[in-house]
């Protein structure tokens, strides 16, 4: 029986072929999917091919390690193990050139990428440029570029021209180690997930009242006691101050400055329940209650509340009027500043809410000036506000934007956190879940990832000077993730909508333009093993 005639045959086959063909090589760099969006990009119409032949120059000593990065980068997908030279002539055919040179337009973390069909010129006036480059080249490349395993090709990026700089300097994330730990391999890899999108922060809130994350030497029992466990029970850990150091340095290759933050003077439990004397003679009730009454009798009877492994918040604080106080505060801070090259100390100051008012404006003010003392700039939580605040203090706003606004009037630097828009711990929707395990949290907001991307950070910051606004960050609380898959399920794929928000101008940046882009970050993110919320309001391209 004769179901199709022959010429509608033929076209079905023809139809079928010409959507199977693969598509012609990029030529349209004004087309390509770069998070977070450049400033400038010019296509010139042809494409440069990554093949075996190609070899990456650096102009000089001191750009090798990023060569080595790149050509690092490029090694497990396609198999080439593209070499790198020191040579300071201009790219010869075949090359990626990296090069620096004053630009007064790029700023310290801009850069200029040239693309022809015959080589690939990177500059900027300073390394992080180079860095922050490279990241746009990788992006530029198929997605299967990130893929552990090699690849086929071919490996072709559209030629043009790229100039491109960030709006804002503070574009981070801060991680909370202390509800649940996460290890040095797990932090690392964040580390790279952030800088791929061009971030350059890294908060790490390293003490909480369920658990302390950092070696102090002087106080072992901050982490051999007060480290054991976490949100849940679990066995919790820390890190060494050598493993601290080996993050900062990591960090440091790949641009991010670590922010430590050790959270005072509230949410000490593990503090407390590692040192009695900490607690004075404060009498404990209950778990997580350590200071429902506190006794006037300081040192009397020391008396440590237990480790605690719940979520609330609020309940714990050191005491002003107890001797053992700030040598436990000067030690801790003397210690982490020594091995922090980066120029900030965290100092906490959220949530007191059992610290009586004035004591906890003299806290902070004595906090200060112990971090001064250690060659650092004060950072803490909004709250602080209410301290003695200056131009060389930061205040991060994450809740009641007057708190900034105060912080500002008294020169005060911000960074924004706004809670409603830019928690990572917040669910997209009532019904996110990872594995059928619900994770996430919604005090603030549900928060889908176009409200995530749908905010700028001056508008979020009303009547606030726009040169005392530092950036932004993006926190991700731990009290419901313990894994580095849960971990990225949140983080991702918002992450890299709040790097779009610190880096594009402000005027530039459209939600429905936007969701393409992130659609075909899809693949990029899958090549990298990122386990990230397919949201149903973008068309992933996987
Ligand atoms: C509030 S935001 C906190 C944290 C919690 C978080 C949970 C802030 C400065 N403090 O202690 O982990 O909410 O979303």
């Amino acid at each position: 029986m004769r179901l199709i005639g022959f010429p509608i045959l033929v076209f079905i086959v023809l139809l079928i072929s010409s959507s199977c063909k693969p598509a012609g090589p990029p030529t349209d760099l004004t087309k390509e999917s770069i998070i977070p969006k450049p400033v400038s990009v010019a296509k010139t119409g042809s494409s440069f091919e990554l093949d075996d032949d190609t070899q990456i120059y650096v102009a000089h000593d001191s750009l090798y390690f990023l060569g080595q990065y790149l050509s690092d980068r490029f090694k497990s997908a396609t198999g080439f193990s593209v070499p790198v030279k020191i040579g300071s002539e201009a790219p010869g055919a075949g090359t990626i050139f990296l090069t620096t040179k004053p630009d007064q337009n790029l700023d310290t973390e801009g850069y200029a990428l040239i693309i022809t069909e015959d080589y690939i010129k990177l500059s900027a006036p300073e390394l992080h440029g180079i860095f922050n480059g490279i990241q746009t080249i990788r992006q530029l490349l198929p997605a299967i570029i990130e893929s552990v395993a090699v690849q086929k090709g071919p490996w072709l990026i559209s030629s043009g021209v790229i100039r491109d700089y960030p709006a804002y300097h503070w574009r981070g994330s801060m991680l909370d180690v202390a509800r649940h730990f996460f290890s040095v391999e797990d932090v690392k890899r964040y580390i790279d997930l952030i800088s791929y999108y061009k971030m350059n922060v890294l908060h790490l809130h390293l003490s909480d009242d369920q658990g302390w994350r950092i070696e102090i030497k002087s106080w072992p029992n901050l982490t051999n006691y007060g480290g054991k466990t976490e949100v849940g029970g679990g066995e919790g850990g820390f890190y060494t101050q050598e493993q601290y150091a080996d993050i900062v340095a990591y960090a440091k290759d790949r641009f991010v400055t670590i922010v430590p933050e050790i959270d005072l003077p509230g949410h000490i439990n593990a503090a407390l329940a590692s040192y009695g004397e900490l607690n004075g003679g404060t009498v404990i009730s209950q778990e997580g209650k350590s200071s429902e009454k506190q006794s006037q009798d300081i040192g009397k009877e020391p008396q440590r509340p237990k480790l605690y492994t719940g979520i609330e918040v609020g309940f714990s604080t050191l005491r002003i009027d107890n001797p053992s106080t700030f040598k436990f505060v000067e030690d801790v801070i003397r210690e982490i500043c020594a091995i922090t090259p980066g120029p900030y100390f965290h100092i906490g100051g959220d949530e007191a809410h059992v610290t009586p008012k004035q004591d906890y404006i003299a806290f902070i003010n004595q906090f200060k000036k112990i971090v001064r003392k250690n060659g650092k700039k004060m950072i803490g939580w909004e709250e602080i506000a209410q301290a003695n605040i200056d131009d060389e203090d930061v205040v991060q706003h994450w809740k009641s934007i007057q708190y900034a606004k105060t912080a500002a009037a008294k020169l005060g630097r911000i960074i924004m956190s706004p809670s409603t828009v830019a928690y990572l711990d917040m669910s997209y929707d009532s019904a996110t879940k990872f594995n059928g395990k619900k994770i996430g949290t919604h005090w603030a907001a549900y928060i889908e990832v176009d409200s995530a991307y749908r905010w700028k950070i001056s508008t979020a910051a009303p009547g606030i000077y726009k040169d005392y606004l530092l950036g932004l960050e993006a926190p991700l609380w731990s009290e419901t993730i313990s894994t580095m898959d849960e971990l990225e399920f949140l983080a991702f794929p918002r992450l890299p909508g709040y790097a779009e928000i610190g880096w594009s101008p402000e005027d530039n940046r459209e939600w429905s333009e936007y969701r393409v882009r992130l659609g075909k970050h899809g693949a990029k993110m899958k090549a990298m093993g990122i386990d990230f919320y397919r949201s149903p309001n973008v068309e992933w391209v996987e």
